[in-house]
């Protein structure tokens, strides 16, 4: 695949799923330079501050609306080497190497007039201080990198270091809230449970198999670094958390943000969506991309795709007000924005488009046994708006849609499925007002998923169309 990815890349343009458009928000022009973006944070008026790795928080502002930034302010300068920026309650809260900055813009003109350090002395080295949020709970989550890689000769682990810490929004009562994160970017909290979610970087031996990770962080969890790493290995594992989902080795997974608003079509409703920046090896195959990952439910594992490819080095990304998402393309020296314009589900990408599976429960059945039947509705996180039909295919073409059609209720859900099959014939009702005869033999079964109230005879209503057989016995 990556050959599409780098063929967009020689245009210039993003690699994305059907109906979705990308656009440039902004990179240096007449309003001004953007220079090694790092972090986004948008407003409530629909500004996006943009951090940057020289130190600057940029201001960014679509006056006339037509998807394209026209004013940049220079908000703040003089950080040192921010890689995270957080707004709350009309604060901006920056990272610097080793603290954390509060900036207020008191006077409206969209620079910082005052500045407060409110958290110093945090380790660096390897690593540094990254990603900001707050919490449901008021409170700042801040991830705090590791100084060693965890394979050189082992530095002491200094007690906030590998870390997600937490404080008041003062900068007060400074606390490790998870550890055994060697590098942690970026972190959110989900947007409906509250859960908080953080991207880890793995160790940069090349070979190591050391995947990138999302981590479901949960109060004084252990995430394994130096020794454990991926789903139980390195060693001393005892005691640690697992990820919920790997990355690929080396591709950096960075900022990560919640999907929001109504624009992307339903499917895509608060999936996860990760940036990997790409390998400092270089390895034009490694990450350079956005993820779109659908957290697990109940005993499942969590579902990992490919989003959005064609960039040099994507390092943040955030949803806008408008419901596009926006993405800080850190070597490009780019901000785009992502937006859906298809129609219905046309967006999904193949490998997650809504798909139904049919397993019959039994190969042979006689006239008035019960046909027994499994249905199961995959990555149709939209299912409340999807139906099933099942029917059995006659010879010469006609069809005998089976009753009482059901909905599915939620994502992999499995619906077994009995009907009485006609003891006498003609009994059964054949749309089209015909009628028929079942003779002993054998018949296709075929379920189609399909829109709420459409016609699901209609090819281009069928979202998924599955096929298996039975035998009638005389
Ligand atoms: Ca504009
Ligand atoms: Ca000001
Ligand atoms: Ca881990
Ligand atoms: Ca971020």
């Amino acid at each position: 695949m990556w050959w599409v990815a780098a063929a967009a890349a020689a245009q210039g343009q993003l690699h994305l799923p059907p109906g979705f458009t990308a656009n440039v928000y902004f990179r240096s022009g007449p309003a001004g330079s953007l220079r090694r973006p790092t972090s986004l944070a948008f407003d409530g008026a629909g500004g996006l501050y943009v951090g940057e790795l020289g130190g600057r928080i940029l201001l960014l502002s679509d006056d006339d609306a037509d998807g394209e930034a026209d004013r940049l302010i220079e908000f703040a300068s003089g950080l040192g080497s921010s890689t995270g920026i957080a707004l709350h309650d009309g604060a901006l809260y920056a990272s610097s190497r080793g603290s954390v900055v509060r900036l207020r813009d008191r006077d409206g003109d969209g620079r910082a007039d005052e500045r407060q350090v409110i958290i110093s002395g945090l380790p660096t080295g390897r690593h540094q201080n990254n990603g900001i949020a707050f919490g449901p709970d008021g409170l700042l989550y801040h991830c705090i990198g590791s100084r060693s890689d965890g394979s050189e000769a082992r530095l002491e682990v200094l007690p906030l270091e590998a870390s997600i810490v937490r404080a008041t929004p003062h900068g007060e009562e400074l606390e490790v809230f998870a550890s055994g994160l060697r590098n942690c970017y970026d972190l959110a909290f989900h947007p409906v449970s509250g859960e908080l979610y953080a991207t880890d970087n793995g160790r940069d031996v090349p070979d190591s198999g050391v995947p990138e990770e999302l981590n479901l962080i949960v109060a004084e969890g252990d995430y394994g670094w130096p020794d454990c790493w991926g789903n139980g290995g390195g060693s001393t594992c005892s005691g640690t958390l697992p990820p919920i989902a790997t990355l690929q080795a080396h591709s950096s997974a960075d900022g990560l943000a919640f999907s929001s608003g109504t624009q992307f079509p339903a499917a895509y409703r608060t999936n996860l969506f990760v940036a990997l920046f790409g390998a400092n090896s270089g390895d034009p195959t490694i990450g350079k991309r956005v993820v779109r990952i659908r957290l697990p439910e109940a005993g499942e594992e969590a579902q990992v795709a490919d989003f959005a490819l064609g960039f040099e080095n994507p390092l943040d990304l955030a949803f806008g007000p408008d419901g596009s998402l926006y993405v800080a393309d850190y070597g490009a020296e780019t901000i785009y924005r992502i937006s859906f314009v298809g129609g219905g589900e046309e967006g999904l990408p193949p490998s997650l488009a809504p798909s139904l599976r049919l397993r019959a429960g039994a190969p042979t059945y006689r006239r008035g046994d019960t046909l027994a039947l499994e249905l199961e509705a995959e990555n149709a996180s939209a299912a409340s708006a999807l139906d099933p039909y099942v029917a059995i295919i006659l010879p010469g073409g006609q069809f005998v849609t089976l009753p009482a059609p059901f909905a599915f209720s939620r994502l992999g859900e499995v619906r077994r499925y009995e009907a009485a099959l006609p003891t006498s014939s003609p009994e059964v009702i054949v749309r089209f007002s015909a009628s028929a005869t079942l003779e002993a033999g054998e018949y296709r079964l075929v379920a189609v998923l399909a829109r709420r109230g459409a016609d699901p005879v209609k090819s281009e209503n069928q979202l998924s169309v599955e096929q298996t057989s039975f035998t009638l016995l005389p």
